[in-house]
């Protein structure tokens, strides 16, 4: 009986024992809990409010969007390729022209996208800021004014122009006017020819062709 009753007494003990590191165990693990979890939440509420406020236009902003024109002349013909990175990223312009005579050729944006008396219907170079013509690292030129682009003695022009006036956004898009490659040489506006602050005096339209949407992908 009494070896019962120390066995007894002592798995009281035991069970004493027993029972505070268990309480012991569970105070940490609820402190643990607790300062473990009452940190990560401000994170979290800054990613959710952070997404949350992101605008949509944001994304539209972002957006790439390409364009392409088909140059059909009767001996000049071609491939120009547009590519914008956001609206208000550069433009990527990627020719490649065949048929031309060797040398420099006037490389325009024409206002109007109208082929029907040809390349004529396309009209002046697009200009809606009513400025003079001039060179593409000018700040006094048309919206369409890309310079030259240069043939070698194959007749194919081919490169690519980077430009941060051209836009395929917004009102002033470039797309649905007409990319025209000229016989001559644009003086960009520097010839003192009557005609070099309007034309650049790059002579007649020897190629054109609509600017039109691409797949974005
Ligand atoms: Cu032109
Ligand atoms: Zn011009």
């Amino acid at each position: 009986m009494p070896s019962s009753s120390s066995s007894s007494s002592s798995f009281i003990f035991d069970n004493k024992s027993k029972a505070f590191i268990l309480i012991a165990v569970i105070v940490l693990f609820v402190l643990y809990n607790f300062s473990s979890s009452s940190s990560p939440p401000p994170t979290t509420i800054v990613t959710t409010s952070s997404s949350s406020s992101t605008p949509t236009s944001n994304n539209q902003d972002k957006m790439s969007l390409k364009a392409v024109c088909v140059l059909q002349g009767e001996a000049v013909k071609g491939v120009v390729r547009f590519t914008q990175d956001g609206k208000d990223a550069p433009v990527s312009v990627e020719y490649e022209v065949t048929g031309l005579k060797e040398g420099d050729h006037g490389f325009h944006v024409h206002q109007f996208g109208d082929t029907t008396n040809g390349c004529l219907s396309a009209g002046p170079h697009f200009n809606p800021h009513k400025k003079n013509h001039g060179a593409p690292t000018d700040d006094e030129r048309h919206v369409g004014d890309l310079g030259n682009i240069k043939a070698g003695a194959d007749g194919v022009a081919k490169g690519t122009i980077t430009d941060k006036i051209i836009s395929l956004f917004g009102e002033h898009s470039i797309i649905g006017r007409t990319m025209i490659v000229h016989a001559d040489v644009d003086d960009l506006g520097k010839g003192g020819h009557k005609d070099s602050l309007v034309t650049g005096n790059a002579g007649s339209r020897v190629s054109c062709g609509l600017i039109g949407r691409q797949s974005d992908l």
